[in-house]
């Protein structure tokens, strides 16, 4: 079995600079691997940073998967994962279509984008013997249940699930739905919302065994 922390939605920021230190210190001892689900940082995309981000992350030895793969040996069980941020597009009901104005399309194509890299991560990494897919959106209308109908559109889209359900890894992390729901399914594939806001804790730690999953449902 292998221990995975994940995180999403850290947010940091100077307030809780102390707070967060002492929860990364404290998580080295309780997992083998830690996943951050995207928005690290409070304002570093919004503030158009988040190239820079992404920097002093890798000086800091963090591997940042845009649409890649990583593949770590733990505890002699290969671990695969593949991560990118997903997209915006919606849910069956209120899809966004390819269709209409260019801008529009470019925002379907980019959404398109980021399936064909998961699909080809999934690939990448199908000889592990544990995968973990590793998003920001979310790609199940299921762990979005509390955030309000009228803004799912922009919290994930259906059109990643394709990929997760044909080639089935262990296991899907995401988070950006702050006050969304932390457990979904796409068929069989167990998929988590990790937003620190859902989870209720600075890492959600769960063991991963090949074939097995064992989460505890926060309360
Ligand atoms: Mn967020």
């Amino acid at each position: 079995m292998i221990r995975i922390a994940a995180a999403g939605d850290v947010h940091a920021s100077e307030p809780a600079r102390e707070r967060i230190v002492e929860a990364f210190a404290r998580v080295q001892d309780e997992a083998d691997i830690i996943l951050l689900a995207g928005d690290q940082t409070t304002t570093g995309e919004h503030a158009g940073k988040g190239e820079q981000v992404a920097e002093i992350l890798r000086e800091g030895n963090v591997n940042v998967l845009e649409g890649e793969t990583i593949v770590c040996d733990l505890n002699d069980i290969e671990v695969g994962v593949v991560g990118t941020k997903g997209f915006v597009g919606g849910f069956p009901g209120s899809a966004l279509a390819d269709f209409g104005e260019p801008a529009l399309r470019q925002l379907y194509a980019e959404t398109s984008a980021e399936v064909d890299a998961l699909a080809r991560g999934l690939v990448e990494i199908s000889f592990c013997a544990l995968r973990i897919v590793l998003l920001h959106y979310s790609p199940t209308a299921d762990t979005l249940l509390g955030e309000p109908e009228g803004i799912w559109t922009y919290l994930g889209c259906d059109r990643l699930a394709a990929p997760i359900a044909e080639y089935r890894p262990d296991v899907v992390l995401h988070g950006h739905a702050h006050a969304g729901s932390f457990e979904g399914a796409i068929g069989p594939v167990p998929v988590y919302n990790v937003a620190v806001h859902v989870t209720g804790r600075d890492f959600y730690v769960f063991e991963l065994g090949p074939h097995e999953v064992e989460v505890e449902t926060p309360v």
